[in-house]
């Protein structure tokens, strides 16, 4: 079952990266774990590569960590923290850090693990008849991936909470009114969004949308003063780029710009 566990896919200025284990629910082994991390790693290593998509294969987007591999043998209970340090933590890490805008199209139910690493994509768009579940209580343990840090800034405390504490199953529709995703589209238009949001980035000014990207995670730690000495960094950086200097001349020029993605020399 586990010859392909990862899809990747190129296209032209972005790669579509497909969790592919649909017998259950895409959820996570260690070989998944190391497939995603290679195809990550050479996404950010292709410099024609200026956006990522996310998918599931099947009917879900992703059920977390494969609980298979969780039962206890001859009496061991598994102990997690080793799992977290070497895969999931490093695996938002990277999606967070990535340069260049990630697009999660969650096609289905995203649990677990999986549901937060949607999160962690930079536009969530979720089919119809997608949802949204922090099923960790059910099992006895904690949101990780993150979860216990992008929930609460996303739809604040008290629905983060009753997520994480219930357990209970967010449908797309509500996760879109929360404010927990971009948005929801209907099941057989999710794809075809998916794909034009990553054509729109390809043939946007990656660095400064990488800057955005750093630029607003790193808002949720500073206070106004810090984050306005950063926004004047960055902006000092974008400024050097190709695409600000193209950007400024399409706009006078009354025609649509053509960003290269390229960095200042
Ligand atoms: O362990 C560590 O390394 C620490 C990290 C932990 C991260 C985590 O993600 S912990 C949380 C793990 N995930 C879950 O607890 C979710 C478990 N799954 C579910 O609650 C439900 O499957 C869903 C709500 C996601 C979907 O429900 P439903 O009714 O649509 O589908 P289903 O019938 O339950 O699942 C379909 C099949 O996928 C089924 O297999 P079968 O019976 O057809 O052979 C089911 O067993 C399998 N499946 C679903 N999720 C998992 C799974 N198999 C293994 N692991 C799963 N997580």
């Amino acid at each position: 079952m586990d010859e392909t566990p990862i899809l990747v896919e190129q296209r032209a200025g972005y790669r579509v990266i497909t969790l592919n284990r649909p017998q259950r629910l895409n959820a996570f082994t260690e070989t998944m774990h190391q497939a995603l991390k290679r195809a990550l790693v050479e996404a950010e290593n292709d410099p024609a590569c200026r956006a990522l998509l996310l998918t599931g294969a099947g009917r879900g987007f992703c059920a977390g960590q494969d609980l298979n591999d969780r039962l206890s043998q001859g009496g061991e209970t598994p102990v997690l923290g080793g799992a977290l340090e070497a895969y999931y933590n490093p695996l938002v890490r990277t999606l967070r850090e990535l340069p260049f805008p990630v697009v999660a199209a969650v096609n289905g139910v995203a649990a677990g693990a999986g549901a937060n690493i949607a999160l962690a994509c930079d536009i969530v768009l979720a089919a119809k008849s997608a949802s949204f579940v922090q099923a960790f209580a059910k099992i006895g343990l904690v949101p990780d991936s993150g979860g216990t840090w992008i929930l609460p800034r996303l739809i604040g405390p008290a629905r983060a909470r009753g997520l994480a504490l219930t357990g209970e199953p967010l449908p797309a529709e509500k996760a879109e009114a929360w404010g927990l995703i971009w948005r929801m589209v209907d099941d057989g238009e999710l794809m075809g969004e998916a794909h034009k949001l990553c054509m729109h980035f390809a043939s946007g000014p990656t660095v400064g949308l990488a800057l955005i990207k750093r630029g607003l995670d790193a808002a949720w730690d500073n206070d106004l003063d810090s984050q306005l000495d950063l926004e004047r960094e960055f902006q000092r950086e974008a400024s050097l780029t190709p695409d600000y200097a193209e950007g400024v001349r399409a706009f006078l020029e009354k025609r649509a710009p053509v960003f290269t993605g390229r960095k200042a020399k």
